[in-house]
């Protein structure tokens, strides 16, 4: 008794000076991590009266007054304080992670109890990934980035401290920004980067439910760790899906992306789970293993939404063993239900499932394996689906292999003929052929344009360089949208110019500020083709469109699809074809996109891999007249009042 006494004290001693002391090293000094001494060179302000007293921001113990339950039709203005800084990987701060009594054996190799130290730990800036050390770039640091949720209607007030020394943007993913085009963040299109030691304060009203995520748009930074969820609840009224589950939670909110080390951004070495994994390489004294854990309660449905972040191209399967999953919205929007077994994710999609706890209690591999350049490496990774009352010790890892494959119906194959996913007898639900969940009547288009994605090699054995119309993108120096009304329309390019210049774009490398016109308030279609032999994820800024049509022609006859298409159209829904951000264009195939034209701007168009984006596979659509796009205010010095 006297024992188990000292014990205790000597324990809540212990507790108490990590609190007070934080972590040391060995010779008893403090660590201070590399987020702590970011944070005393920008501490976040206090905001004086004026305005900003009535802005929500977040509490002492981290949890956001904006995070609610959404039936209260109150809407909020939401303050983020979002510091850019370059950060490590098991940093020093990591230690309390490797603390013995958090580690088991299990078939000779060591693993960390994540729902023990998920109690134990709370909010810490340690970032383990798959247990490496690396350099990384993170939001206030955390690996993925700060989950922001809100309600439909909220406004969000993002202060975005650029702390490294090179330029950043934030991009939120999935929100149109219909009243401020200019919070959009793309440098060069939408906004100047923010310059290293700089500030920039986006604003903008929530317009867009669903899952959703932010993430630099600026080359690669969002490999490296610059993005996070963006989740926008919706009042009970407009979720037409309620009643098909019982919780919503934070923590059912899963980001998943391949991984490189030390910005090295060329080939995927691993997928992380919620900034969580297994280690993959070969021969290096691995740290123990840690997987990111879903906990749930037996007969409890369950909404999950899975954002991936797709950086190269690696598209992946998702499953959940023994468990189906119920699909209910895609990047944001509501579907007719849908039951499936495995989803595939192409860069930047999300879905929304619903998962019914209605297996034994125990511990369930969810598995994610990669595709395309993924498949190279054979990279899969997993994380735990924990039912309460089950040994978070007991995971069989001996089942986990790059072979497995879900047995059943998978949703989204991938559009490539030589890498098909399908497993031999399962069902496949193309993702065009889902209904979304309000059925509208198609509108004809008034216009249609064909827009080609594809890899040109300029000499023989130099590498690719990626395209869309043909079209090597480049970066304006200007802002367009910033400098729309000083005549930078002379600087643009496009495919019809190029030709009157009399360039051939199929034969020489055509490169430049390829802009697309589209007229306002239309009905606007794309036709957009594959020329080469991989998907390519295509996603449009500012707007949500239809997928109305997706196949493949093959490689013979894709070059022609205009004249095909023109001929004898290709099959079109007419009626409740799925909304969508982000949808793929397959291998030597295509895909039809509509939307109604009512948001004028600069809008970003472009292959969500990342080096295809980066090596020239993007266009902006510039949608109506320069005089009929928003006014954009004259500088973004919003912080200059708040800070001073
Ligand atoms: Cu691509």
């Amino acid at each position: 008794m006297k024992f188990n006494l000292v014990q205790t004290l000597v324990f809540v001693f212990c507790l108490i000076s990590v609190q007070i002391y934080g972590i040391q090293d060995a010779n008893g000094k403090r660590i201070v991590s590399k987020y702590e001494r970011i944070m005393q060179m920008y501490p976040q302000l206090t905001t004086g009266g004026g305005e900003s007293s009535q802005w929500r921001a977040a509490e002492k113990d981290m949890r956001h007054p904006c995070k609610r339950d959404c039936s209260d039709q109150q809407p909020m203005t939401c303050y983020y304080y979002m510091v850019v800084h370059y950060d490590d990987t098991m940093a020093e701060t990591c230690k309390r992670y490797l603390q013995s009594k958090f580690r088991f054996k299990l078939g000779g190799k060591e693993y960390l109890d994540g729902i023990m130290l998920e109690e134990n730990l709370g909010a810490t800036d340690c970032k383990y990934a798959d247990g490496l050390e690396s350099q990384v770039m993170v939001v206030n640091g955390q690996l993925p980035g700060l989950a922001i949720e809100v309600c439909l209607g909220d406004t969000v007030v993002a202060d975005v401290i650029n702390s490294m020394h090179e330029t950043t943007t934030v991009h939120w993913h999935g929100m149109h920004q219909r009243m401020t085009p200019f919070m959009d963040g793309v440098p060069h299109v939408t906004q100047y980067p923010i310059e290293a030691g700089q500030a920039f304060r986006y604003r903008f009203e929530v317009d867009h439910g669903g899952t959703n995520w932010w993430h630099s748009h600026t080359e690669h930074q969002r490999a490296f760790g610059l993005a996070g969820p963006l989740v926008v609840r919706m009042p009970p009224r407009l979720n037409p899906h309620a009643h098909l589950y019982d919780f919503d939670l934070s923590e059912h909110v899963i980001m998943i992306q391949d991984w490189v080390h030390n910005f090295v951004e060329s080939v995927a070495e691993n997928i992380l789970i919620n900034g969580r994994g297994r280690n993959l390489k070969k021969g290096v004294t691995s740290k123990p293993t840690l997987y990111a854990h879903f906990p749930v309660v037996r007969g409890g449905r369950y909404r999950f939404r899975v954002i991936f972040n797709g950086v190269s191209n690696c598209p992946i399967s998702f499953s959940v063993d023994q468990h189906d999953l119920v699909v209910i919205a895609s990047d944001g929007n509501d579907i007719e239900p849908v039951e499936v077994q495995r989803i595939m994710f192409h860069g930047a999609e999300r879905f929304d499932f619903v998962l019914h706890a209605n297996q034994e209690v125990a511990n369930y591999w969810i598995r994610v394996k990669g595709y395309s350049f993924c498949a190279k490496n054979q990279l899969h990774q997993e994380a735990v689906l924990h039912y309460r009352d089950a040994d978070p010790r007991s995971l069989d890892t001996h089942i986990l292999t790059y072979a497995y494959d879900a047995p059943g119906t998978t949703l989204n194959e991938l559009g490539d003929d030589n890498s098909m996913t399908a497993n031999g007898n399962g069902r496949s639900i193309s993702l065009a052929d889902l209904n979304a969940q309000r059925q509208e009547l198609e509108l004809q288009p008034a216009v249609t344009y064909y827009t080609s994605m594809n890899a040109f090699e300029v000499r023989q054995g130099e590498g690719f360089r990626f395209q869309m119309d043909d079209i090597s993108f480049s970066m304006p120096k200007m802002s367009l949208l910033q400098t729309r009304n000083l005549g930078v329309g002379q600087f643009f390019c496009n495919r019809t110019q190029q030709a009157e210049l009399g360039f051939n774009c199929r034969q020489r490398h055509c490169r430049c500020s390829n802009v697309i016109q589209v007229p306002a308030n239309q009905q606007v279609e794309f036709v957009v083709y594959s020329l080469s032999n991989t998907p390519h994820p295509v996603h449009l800024h500012g707007y949500t469109f239809r997928v109305v049509g997706m196949g493949t022609l093959g490689e013979e006859k894709i070059g022609q699809i205009e004249q095909i298409d023109r001929r004898s159209p290709l099959p079109r829904r007419r009626r409740g074809a799925p909304l969508k951000d982000s949808v793929q264009v397959p291998a030597f195939g295509y895909t039809i996109l509509r939307f109604f034209s009512n948001s004028p701007g600069y809008w970003m168009f472009h292959c969500h891999i990342s080096p295809h984006s980066e090596n020239g596979m993007a266009a902006v659509v510039r949608v109506g007249e320069d005089v009929e796009m928003k006014m954009c205010p004259v500088s973004n010095c919003g912080l200059c009042s708040s800070v001073a």
